[in-house]
């Protein structure tokens, strides 16, 4: 029998915690005997028992688990966390069968929950479409897998692809974009724990960076010090105290002092901070170095009608992503 409509009832019940399970994943279990489900969870918080545990605990006729499958979004874990290893759980249960949607990379368990199961005769079947569980997650495999935040890159740009028109400190910043893509990119922020600007941006702008016309909570604001110091104003207009990323020694509060243009050294250190997931907006030059980095995992690009023959350049990018109108814009992600 398929195991795709089990495994994707899992994915359905990770996502009731969307947004709520960080730095967990999120992740959805399924029990099914004879061909039906008799229990049913998800992980609704980190710190919370896990998908297993909640789907485990909620059959009620516990005779059943020994005759039973288990299906689930991520490999059952193996490590004493903030909670007990799922994988001792399911053995101690004595479930026979488990379908796995993905592993989990994450180093405490990365297969040792796989290789608990398989020890104590449990039949374990790996789905053969991980891409789609793993896509679930996607910031949680990005921290995991590659230690660091994941990144997702956002700018508005004139049709002939520039940023903003040449201007001093004190004109105002050039409306490139519609009202429906500051809601959309209010709705992108909601979903990120950190917001970048480099300190150029903040003092010309002065932006809140706040999630103000969507509901959510505010990412915290990121200022990338190089040559230019954060003007006090401009940091009182934050929606929150920044964390001060660079040539930042001299900076009162939170900070990682180094190279700012040392981005492959310092974005790690985000995550020692919370940051899981890092949403970078500007200025020009900032979003060009994260994309000659190669360390951009997902972009959002919004290009209006206007012209503005010249100016400070868009990301000079060879990008192909979807496309919708938002608007009188054209917005691209990829
Ligand atoms: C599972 N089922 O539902 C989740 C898992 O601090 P803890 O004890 O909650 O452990 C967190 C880690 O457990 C997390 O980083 C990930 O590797 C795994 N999450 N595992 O078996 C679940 N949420
Ligand atoms: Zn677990």
């Amino acid at each position: 029998m398929s195991h795709t409509k089990f495994l994707t009832r899992c994915l359905q019940l990770a996502t009731y915690a969307n947004g709520r399970t960080s730095p967990n994943p999120m992740v959805g279990a399924v029990l099914v005997y004879k061909g039906q489900i008799i229990g049913e969870g998800y992980h609704h918080r980190a710190g919370e028992p896990h998908a297993e545990v909640m789907a485990i605990n909620s059959v009620q006729d516990q005779s059943l688990l020994t005759s039973s499958t288990l299906y689930c979004s991520l490999e059952p874990c193996a490590h004493y966390g903030k909670t007990p290893p799922c994988s001792v759980l399911i053995t101690e249960s004595r479930i026979p069968k488990v379908v796995i949607g993905c592993s989990d990379s994450n180093d405490l368990v990365n297969g040792k929950g796989i290789a608990h199961l398989k020890s104590h005769g449990v039949e374990v079947v790996l789905s053969e479409n991980p891409a789609a569980f793993r896509e679930l997650n996607r910031v949680f495999f990005c921290n995991k897998d590659l230690k660091r935040p994941f990144v997702s890159a956002k700018w508005a740009q004139s049709i002939d692809g520039y940023l903003d028109r040449l201007r001093t400190k004190n004109e105002r910043a050039t409306l490139i974009s519609g009202p429906l893509a500051s809601l959309k990119t209010h709705q992108l922020r909601a979903t990120a724990d950190g917001i970048l600007v480099s300190a150029k941006t903040l003092n010309w702008d002065q932006p809140s960076l706040s999630t103000r016309n969507y509901f959510g909570r505010n990412p915290r604001p990121i200022v990338l010090v190089s040559s230019y110091l954060p003007d006090e104003s401009a940091l009182q207009k934050l929606s929150s105290p920044p964390l001060f990323v660079g040539n930042a020694a001299m900076l009162e509060g939170d900070k990682i002092v180094c190279d700012p243009q040392a981005i492959e050294h310092w974005l790690p250190k985000l995550l020692d901070f919370g940051i899981h997931h890092v949403l970078v907006e500007g200025g020009g030059r900032v979003l060009q170095s994260f994309f000659d980095t190669g360390c951009v995992d997902e972009w959002h690009r919004y290009t209006s009608l206007h012209t503005l023959s010249s100016g400070i350049p868009a990301p000079d990018l060879k990008l192909s992503g979807t496309a919708s109108n938002l608007g009188e814009d054209c917005y691209e992600r990829g």
